[in-house]
């Protein structure tokens, strides 16, 4: 299929980029880090959407060079904000689950790391609960690989998988990243927020930190610091930006 074809052309074409989407603290309302995204702007089908082609390069194994590049690349640009003075900025990197199994992952993230000279302390890995609980053993271990490296891990769309709460006594994880269907429609005398409260509280218990994805309102925002949650990421604070756009929003007081 067609699609399947340019993706294998757009590494080498240089087709794909990144946007960096800021993370808050919620105290401070300062930009602690980044989520790296993917985007892939393809000169006849233009911009196609990760959630389009992610599936596909899984599917076909390119995902595995495709993360490799991300990787890569987010870390490269995380220490050159560093070095412009933003030192104790972060970079998130999304790990698909087939990048995750290969057996030469762990090589992959040192790799990213001796070549950026990032220190691994800076660089999260965000894995989604059903990634991890494939092969829980071997998650486990590679997790507990990636915390001896230095290298932070959170669990991306936290609360739509199947993860029971037994198990996250024994990940070792830094971060939860509550899904963003629990906080879009976070209102006051919702459910939702008996459940945000609750993987808050959570958090806390466990000495692990937790960040709202999809903030769209600013009571939405409010709220989320009135529970304590330690960070935020989302429309309402800032979209996906441009490097150059980024860069703004780092010298920008909040
Ligand atoms: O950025 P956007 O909302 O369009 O992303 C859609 C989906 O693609 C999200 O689930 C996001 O996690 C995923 N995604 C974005 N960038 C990457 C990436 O670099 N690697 C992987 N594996 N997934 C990504
Ligand atoms: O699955 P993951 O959480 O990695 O998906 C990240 C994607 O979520 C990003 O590509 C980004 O475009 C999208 N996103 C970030 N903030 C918001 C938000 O406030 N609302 C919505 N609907 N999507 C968001
Ligand atoms: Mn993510
Ligand atoms: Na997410």
């Amino acid at each position: 299929f067609e699609l399947e074809s340019y993706l294998r052309k757009a590494l080498q074409k240089q087709e794909f980029y990144l946007m960096y989407q800021p993370l808050i603290d919620l105290e401070t309302g300062g930009i602690f880090g980044s989520e790296a995204l993917i985007r892939w702007n393809h000169p006849k089908l233009g911009l196609v959407s990760p959630a389009d082609f992610i599936p596909l390069a899984e599917e076909t194994g390119l995902i595995e060079e495709i993360g490799n590049w991300v990787l890569r690349t987010a870390c490269i640009q995380n220490k050159k904000w560093q070095l412009q003075g933003h030192r104790n900025l972060s970079v998130s990197v999304n790990v698909s689950a087939y990048q995750f199994q290969q057996p030469g992952f762990i090589k992959e993230v040192k790799k990213a790391l001796n070549e950026s000279k990032l220190d691994p302390c800076y660089l999260t890995l965000e894995l989604t609960e059903s990634t991890m609980l494939d092969n829980i053993g071997y998650s486990i271990q590679t997790m507990e690989l990636l915390q001896k490296l230095g290298v932070k891990v959170s669990i991306d769309d936290f609360g739509t998988g199947y993860s029971s709460l037994s198990y996250l006594k024994n990940l070792p994880i830094n971060t939860l990243k509550i899904d963003r269907s629990f906080i879009n429609n976070l209102r006051l005398n919702t459910s939702d927020i008996a459940i945000v409260k609750a993987i808050i509280t959570m958090g806390h218990g466990l000495a692990v930190k937790v960040l709202a994805e999809g903030v769209e309102t600013k009571e939405q925002i409010e709220l989320l610091k009135e529970l304590k949650c330690h960070y935020a990421q989302g429309f309402y604070i800032h979209r996906p930006l441009q490097i150059a756009d980024f860069e703004k929003g780092l010298e920008k007081p909040t």
